[in-house]
């Protein structure tokens, strides 16, 4: 089935320290992500980037953390801009950093609020970004999307979250970094954690058919989020927290074929791309590629023949 392509500028850097990645909307198109889903078939609009709306004053109790106010802008004017391309194809988030998705997935989870169907978050990252603006010690919020959208406490300043997602619901794929805090908090649900070691012995495609098998039972909504780093760092080096031993070039391709052919994707992000750091457009490529497979680019496509 071919959807329309909603691309959606988000050049966030606020929600870590290193400058570069609000150059990420602005390399996905030169590397030719509208032009590549064309050929695909789907229908693009570009909606251009979202802009950061005027900021209200707002303080934190944990000293380390920046650009709190900033967040939140980007955090309202995201979720809106979610919302509403949900009601008219599937929309795609070309970041900025993964603070991005704060926003994001709220809109997902306020439009799946209203359709009565639940949503289901997969997380594609080396890290499971579960700090509270609390528990964070770098500051960086974004390590903290997934317990926004899992309804964990110590996000007072930002807009309430519509509908937390319940962590069987979540589920974290390639992480291979958490913190101390990140951990306990982890602990405390029954988030379906993949983490490297789950991946290895297992296979890549195994935990993420039981986790797609769960979103079809329920008749599910499907967030992707898929962070730079989920990739390893030899293939994707644009990106500002490296961390070895990511997937394969043929993993992640072959993770974005079997999302296609589940057919549940409604919304992707794509997040943490930092062009400064890239190798002559490298990884903005690798990335664009990515999605093709993730949106039907097949090597070899033989159409269904039926025998008798
Ligand atoms: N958990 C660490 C590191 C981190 C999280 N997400 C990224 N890095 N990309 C933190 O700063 O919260
Ligand atoms: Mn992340
Ligand atoms: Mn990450």
């Amino acid at each position: 089935m071919k959807s329309t392509c909603i691309l959606i500028g988000a050049p966030i850097d606020t929600g870590q320290k290193r400058e570069g990645c609000l150059m990420g909307p602005a390399a996905y198109r030169v590397a030719g992500l509208a032009r590549s889903l064309e050929e695909l078939g789907h229908p693009v609009i570009d909606r251009g980037d979202v802009a950061l709306p005027a900021l209200s004053p707002v303080t934190c109790k944990n000293p380390a953390v920046h650009h709190l106010a900033e967040t939140i802008g980007w955090t309202s004017a995201l979720a809106q801009a979610a919302e509403a391309a949900m009601s008219e194809g599937l929309p795609i988030f070309l970041g900025g950093d993964h603070s991005l998705s704060l926003g994001s997935v709220a809109g997902a989870a306020a439009y799946a609020a209203k359709a009565r169907r639940p949503l289901f978050v997969l997380w594609l990252d080396a890290h499971s970004d579960y700090h509270t603006p609390l528990t964070t010690q770098s500051g960086n919020l974004h390590g903290t999307p997934v317990a926004y959208i899992a309804g964990r406490e110590g996000f007072d300043a930002f807009p309430p979250f519509p509908a937390p997602v319940p962590a069987e619901r979540i589920c974290l794929y390639g992480i291979r970094s958490v913190d101390r805090a990140e951990h306990a908090g982890l602990l405390e649900t029954d988030m379906t954690v993949c983490d490297m070691r789950v991946l290895d012995e297992r296979g890549i495609v195994a935990p993420l058919r039981e986790f797609l098998d769960k979103v079809r039972a329920e008749n599910g909504l499907l967030h992707v989020s898929l962070d730079v780093d989920f990739l390893d760092p030899d293939i994707a080096p644009a990106v500002g927290t490296t961390v070895p031993g990511g997937t394969t070039f043929r993993e992640a391709h072959l993770v974005m074929e079997h999302l296609h052919e589940s057919g549940l994707v409604t919304s992707l992000d794509l997040v943490e791309l930092n062009p400064f750091l890239d190798e002559r457009g490298r990884t903005a490529k690798l990335m664009v590629e990515l999605v093709g497979s993730l949106m039907g680019r097949k090597v070899f496509d033989r159409p269904t023949r039926s025998f008798g």
